[in-house]
C-alpha cells in the first residue's frame, strides 16, 4: 500500500472546545483542516503504530468522507485495527461502550451533538480515551500543541473501505472490523434495566413517543423501544438518521423538540416522552402534563435508581455539573452520597466514574449517565425512567410532584443569548469578573448579593485543576444566577445564564418557573448588563 507524506502548515482554530472540535463543515472540508487535526490528534495521543481504536459518528454531512479519511490515515500511521460501526455510524454512547467493551486504544467520534448538520452547518471530531470517555483537559492541550507545530501528515492511498456492512475487511496492513451500531449497545441495556417490568407497562396500554429528531437514536430507539419492549409501531418518530437531520435543529429541549413538547402538554397525549440530540447522549423525558427539567431528571433518578436490576445494589456517590441544580444534592444527602460538582463538560466526570467515586452524573444540558459508559447517554436515561415507572406504577407527574414534596423543588431555567457577537459577549464576562469582588452586599432586583466567585475545580482524583470554569452570583436565600460563554458553538459567542432558586413551601412547588425566577433574572440583568451588551431584550432559547 501506497503512503503518501504530505507536507502541511498549523491551521489556526484547532483548539478542542467543552467536547472536542467543533466547526463549520465548510471549515472542515477546506484542504489539510481535517487531516491536520486528525494527525495532530495521533501525535498527541503518542502515535496509534499497532493500536485499534473505535471510529464512528453521528451520520451528518460528511460523516462518511471523514470516516474514510481518518482509516486511510489510520493505516498510514501504523494502526494495527479499526472497529467501525456499519456505514460510519455510531452514537456517542455506543461507541464509548465499544471502547471498553473491547479493550481499545480509545476511539474518534466524528459528531457535532445538538449542533444542526449539513454542509452549512456544523461538523466536529473528539477523540475518547481507552476509559470510553472525552479525552481530559491534559490530553487535549497536548492535542492542540500539536495542531500548532504540525509540518506534514500521513495518508495511505487506497480506495475506500467498504462499510456498507458488518464484517472484517483490510486496509493495506490494518484491520477494519465493521460492526452492527446498536448490537453491543442493546445488549448492555438489557442487562441493567427490567426488560420484562418494562414490557409488562407497554402490554398494559402505557402509550409513549421518542422523537429521535432525524438523528443517531432512530435505529436505537426502534430496536429497543418497539422490537425488544414491545412499544407500539411508531412509537419512535423522525427515526431514519438524515444527513442534515431533516433541517432541524437536534436538541432535545422544549424549543427545538417543540411538536412533543405541545403534544405532551396536551390532555389527549400519550403517557410518555421523550427525545435525544444529534449523537444520541442528550435526552428530554415529558410525561403528561409535565417537563422533567434535566436537573430534576438527575435528582428523581438518584432517588429511583435501585429500581433498575444495574443499580439494585445503591450508588457509589453522584456528581453534576457546577451549572446544574442542587437538587440532587439533596437526594445524595438523604441517601448519605458523597456529592461532586464539577465543570461542564462529560469529561469532568471520567476519573470520579473510573475510580468509583460516582455512579450516577448529570448536566442541566439534558445530559444524564452513569458508570455503564463514560459519555452522557440519552436512550439509558429514558430506559431508566421507563423501568421507574414501571416499577413505581405511577405518572411521571406525580413522581415529579412527590419529589418535591419529599425534597423541595430547584426552580430551575437556563436562558441562551446564541451567536452573539464574541467581543460584545467578552465585554460582559470580563467586566463581570472584574466586579465580582465588587459585588456582596450590593442590591438588584430586590435581592441581595451574598457571593460570588469563578468557579475553578479541584480534581479528588489526579490533582488536576481547571480555572475559569463560569461566574456564580450567590443570593440571601440561597438563590444563584450564574454565567458562562458556550465552549461547542461555531459563530460568535453563546452567553448562557443558568438561574436557580430553592422552595420548600408546601403552597409553592407548583409555580411557573419562569414566574419563580423573574426577580432572579431581572437581578441578573441589573447587574452583568445583559441587555445592554448584547443588544438583545430576550434569550433565544429557553430551556
Ligand atoms: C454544552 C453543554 C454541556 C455539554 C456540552 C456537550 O457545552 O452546556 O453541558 O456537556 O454542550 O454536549 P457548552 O460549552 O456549549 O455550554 V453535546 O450533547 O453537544 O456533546
Ligand atoms: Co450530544
Amino acid at each position: 500500500m501506497e503512503i503518501a507524506t504530505v507536507p502541511t502548515a498549523p491551521i489556526s482554530g484547532q483548539k478542542p472546545g467543552t467536547s472536542g472540535l467543533r466547526k463549520k463543515t465548510r471549515v472542515f472540508m477546506q484542504a489539510h483542516f481535517l487531516e491536520n487535526y486528525v494527525q495532530a490528534i495521533f501525535d498527541g495521543i503518542g502515535g496509534v503504530q499497532g493500536r485499534t481504536l473505535v471510529l464512528g459518528g453521528d451520520g451528518r454531512y460528511f460523516n462518511d468522507r471523514a470516516a474514510q479519511v481518518i482509516l486511510r490515515m489510520m493505516a498510514a500511521n501504523g494502526a494495527a485495527k479499526a472497529i467501525v460501526g456499519q456505514g460510519a455510524i455510531l452514537s456517542t454512547p455506543a461507541a464509548s461502550h465499544l471502547i471498553r467493551l473491547r479493550g481499545t486504544d480509545g476511539g474518534l467520534i466524528l459528531s457535532a451533538s445538538h449542533n444542526p448538520g449539513g454542509e452549512d452547518e456544523d461538523f466536529g471530531l473528539k477523540y475518547n480515551t481507552p476509559n470510553g470517555g472525552p479525552a481530559p483537559e491534559g490530553v487535549t492541550d497536548k492535542i492542540f500543541e500539536a495542531t500548532t507545530t504540525i509540518t506534514e501528515y500521513r495518508i495511505a492511498v487506497a480506495q475506500d473501505v467498504d462499510l456498507s456492512t458488518p464484517g472484517t475487511r483490510r486496509l493495506g496492513e490494518m484491520e477494519v472490523e465493521v460492526v452492527d451500531p446498536v448490537a453491543d449497545y442493546a445488549a448492555l441495556m438489557e442487562r441493567l434495566f427490567d426488560f420484562e417490568a418494562i414490557r409488562a407497562l407497554f402490554a398494559g396500554g402505557f402509550t409513549m413517543r421518542f422523537d429521535a429528531m432525524h438523528a443517531v437514536t432512530g435505529p436505537y430507539a426502534k430496536e429497543i423501544l418497539e422490537n425488544r419492549l414491545g412499544a407500539a409501531p411508531g412509537t419512535v418518530v423522525n427515526a431514519t438518521p438524515l444527513p442534515d437531520f431533516g433541517g432541524g435543529h437536534p436538541d432535545p429541549n422544549p424549543t427545538w423538540a417543540k411538536e412533543l413538547f405541545d403534544l405532551l402538554m396536551s390532555a389527549d397525549g400519550p403517557d410518555f416522552g421523550a427525545a435525544s440530540d444529534g449523537d444520541g447522549d442528550r435526552n428530554m423525558v415529558l410525561g403528561r402534563g409535565a417537563y422533567v427539567s434535566p436537573s430534576d431528571s438527575l435528582a428523581v433518578l438518584t432517588a429511583q435508581a435501585t429500581a433498575a436490576p444495574g443499580y439494585r445494589e445503591g450508588l457509589k456517590g453522584v456528581a453534576r455539573s457546577m451549572p446544574t441544580s442542587a437538587a440532587v444534592d439533596r437526594v445524595a444527602e438523604a441517601l448519605g452520597l458523597p456529592c461532586y460538582e464539577t465543570p461542564t463538560g462529560w469529561k469532568f466526570f471520567g476519573n470520579l466514574l473510573d475510580a468509583g467515586r460516582a455512579t450516577l452524573c448529570g448536566e442541566e444540558s439534558f445530559g444524564t449517565g452513569s458508570d455503564h459508559v463514560r459519555e452522557k447517554d440519552g436512550l439509558w436515561a429514558v430506559l431508566l425512567w421507563l423501568n421507574v415507572l414501571a416499577a413505581r406504577r405511577t405518572s411521571v407527574k406525580a413522581l415529579l410532584e412527590e419529589h418535591w414534596r419529599t425534597y423541595g423543588r430547584n426552580y430551575y431555567s437556563r436562558h441562551d443569548y446564541e451567536a452573539v457577537e464574541t467581543e460584545r459577549a467578552n465585554a460582559l464576562y470580563d467586566g463581570l469578573r472584574a466586579a465580582l469582588p465588587s459585588l456582596p452586599g450590593r442590591q438588584a432586583a430586590g435581592l441581595t448579593v451574598e457571593s460570588a466567585d469563578e468557579f475553578a475545580y479541584d480534581d479528588p482524583v489526579d490533582g488536576s485543576r481547571s480555572e475559569g470554569q463560569g461566574l456564580r452570583i450567590g443570593f440571601e436565600g440561597g438563590s444563584r444566577v450564574v454565567f458562562r460563554l458556550s465552549g461547542t458553538g461555531t459563530s460568535g459567542a453563546t452567553l448562557r445564564v443558568y438561574l436557580e432558586a430553592y422552595e420548600t413551601d408546601p403552597a409553592r412547588l407548583g409555580r411557573d418557573p419562569a414566574e419563580a425566577l423573574a426577580d432572579i433574572a431581572r437581578a441578573a440583568d441589573e447587574i452583568a448588563g445583559i441587555r445592554q451588551h448584547t443588544g438583545r431584550e430576550a434569550p433565544d432559547v429557553v430551556t
